[in-house]
């Protein structure tokens, strides 16, 4: 079967009508300037296979374990026959009505109780069609951990399956059929921004279902978006649960100070972390300076980490393919997916480090920030390589929580800036690092949080000094939404 990589088909997908714009009503009533209709796959065959060999090829890249397949009907029955035929999987058809004759089964095929089933959907808004066929599915005392969905209208379905204990594996998803369809010239920028707003204006994935409050399910201009409070974007629908979680530590904790525990030996970053802990929102290692590391050292710090609610980052710059970073990630001496809350990355390799490193992460829960910007003298991350950064993060926003940076780089309030190069007085070190002060950063910049090393390791009293960060950048904080 031919190989077609994602962009390659979504420009297919369009030129068989697949993807159209305009004025369409969906399922639910919600009037919507984009409509995906995979229905018309019937009638090309050899997309038809091209677009289940993908789904099929995300099955071995998450190393998704499974009984059986069902396909959620109708679209998707003929993608979950193929897949099922091509590699021999035993398939379930799950029945929309039950026969009036015979068996009366909502279900057929082999069915085992305690088994897995995958679901294959072919797009998803809500989520809600799958949660009807796992809820079926659930009734003949299956399992269903995971789905698989040709196109993601991010809209809220991997959120609400998620919550529901169901992992959905996007193979398109809205941001990105945007992005290649406007490089492609096959729309215009404003439709490609028309489009934009309207997904972010319309998740379906109601807050009061997540975080039990009531924030409008809306996206919030710049003006609001500034002076939002940790606390309301915590709430946010579209916001990460790790984001969710990291902000509202911060707000509980009165605290946007992040420690760079940057030291070489593992008791000295234990007592840092359980001397500093009730100052900081967040803990940052770099585990590969520890002259004498244990996998014991990280327990201990996983447990200091709850006894003082903080989260632990691991600022490993993860920068390779895919393949490399999923091994360094959950392997090696380090096995640093299964102790840190959130990791770091570069854009230079292109999606394919997110996606790695989501493969690792996503299942646990993880969170990945991107380098938007570096601090340090003569960084190459700037201008278009920081936009292209933002753009990743966005079409990645099940795993990205925010960026490194210095200073605001999106006005989208699900993601956390966090900025390193702080100090008290502005000014430098020798080898290339530039500080800025914390009320400038939080401020003036629209950063988030904090990010210090030096300035509280190299102070007399490093409880003090870690407090007096935690107080100015709490302060600066506080003026920014008063401002
Ligand atoms: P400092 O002692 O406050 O200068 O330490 C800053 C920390 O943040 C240090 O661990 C760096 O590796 C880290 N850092 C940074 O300084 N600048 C960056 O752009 C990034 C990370 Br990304």
């Amino acid at each position: 079967m031919e190989s077609v990589c994602v962009d390659t088909l979504i420009l297919k997908l369009h030129d068989v009508n697949a993807v159209k714009f305009g004025e369409y009503r969906l399922k639910s009533g919600m009037m919507t300037p984009i409509y995906i209709d995979l229905r018309v796959l019937v009638s090309h065959p050899a997309l038809m296979n091209q677009v289940s060999s993908l789904m099929y090829q995300r099955v071995l890249d998450e190393g998704l374990q499974f009984d059986s397949v069902c396909g959620v009907p109708y679209t998707a029955l003929p993608l979950a026959t193929i897949i099922c035929s091509r590699h021999e999987l035993p398939m379930l058809i799950r029945r929309k009505e039950a026969k009036d004759y015979g068996t009366k089964r909502m279900v057929e095929g082999l069915i085992r109780e305690g088994d897995t089933c995958l679901i294959i959907e072919d797009t998803v808004t809500s989520g809600a069609s799958i949660l009807e066929t796992a809820e079926v599915l659930y009734k003949e005392g299956l399992k269903v951990t995971d789905a698989i969905v040709m196109m993601d209208r991010e809209q809220g379905a991997v959120q609400m399956l998620a919550s529901r204990g169901i992992r959905l594996h996007p193979i398109i998803s809205m941001f990105k059929l945007l992005n290649v369809l406007l490089a492609a010239e096959r729309i215009d920028a404003q439709t490609a921004q028309s489009v934009r707003e309207f997904i972010l204006d319309n998740n379906t994935f109601s807050p009061k279902e997540k975080n039990g409050n009531g924030v409008p399910n809306k996206k919030p201009c710049v003006e609001q978006e500034v002076k939002m409070s940790y606390a309301e974007r915590a709430k946010l629908p579209n916001v990460h649960p790790m984001a969710s979680r990291l902000l509202k530590t911060m707000e509980d904790k009165q605290s946007n100070l992040c420690v760079s525990a940057d030291v070489t030996g593992s008791d000295e970053l234990l007592q840092l972390a359980d001397a500093l802990g009730p100052t900081m929102c967040m803990m940052k290692t770099h585990v590969d300076i520890l002259k004498d590391y244990t996998m014991d050292v990280s327990q201990k710090l996983q447990a200091l980490a709850e006894k003082h609610n903080f989260l632990i980052f691991e600022d490993r710059k993860f920068a390779d393919i895919g393949n490399t970073v999923k091994h360094q990630y959950e392997g090696g001496l380090y096995q640093i997916s299964s102790w840190s809350h959130i990791v770091n990355a570069h854009a230079v390799p292109g999606p394919g480090v997110v996606q790695g490193l989501g493969a690792v992460g996503k299942p646990l829960g993880r969170g990945c920030v991107l380098i938007g910007q570096m601090s340090s003298k003569g960084s190459l991350a700037t201008g278009d390589y920081t936009q292209t950064t933002v753009k990743m993060a966005e079409e990645h926003s099940d795993f990205v929580i925010g960026f490194i940076c210095g200073s605001k780089i999106t006005k989208r309030p699900e993601f956390i800036h966090m900025t390193p190069g702080v100090q008290m007085q502005a000014g430098a070190d020798t080898l290339g690092q530039q500080y800025t002060t914390p009320e400038e950063v939080i401020r003036n910049r629209g950063s988030d949080i904090i990010i210090v090393g030096r300035g509280i390791l190299e102070a007399p009293d490093r409880l003090k000094a870690a407090e007096s960060y935690r107080q100015s950048g709490w302060e600066a904080y506080t003026a920014r939404l008063g401002q």
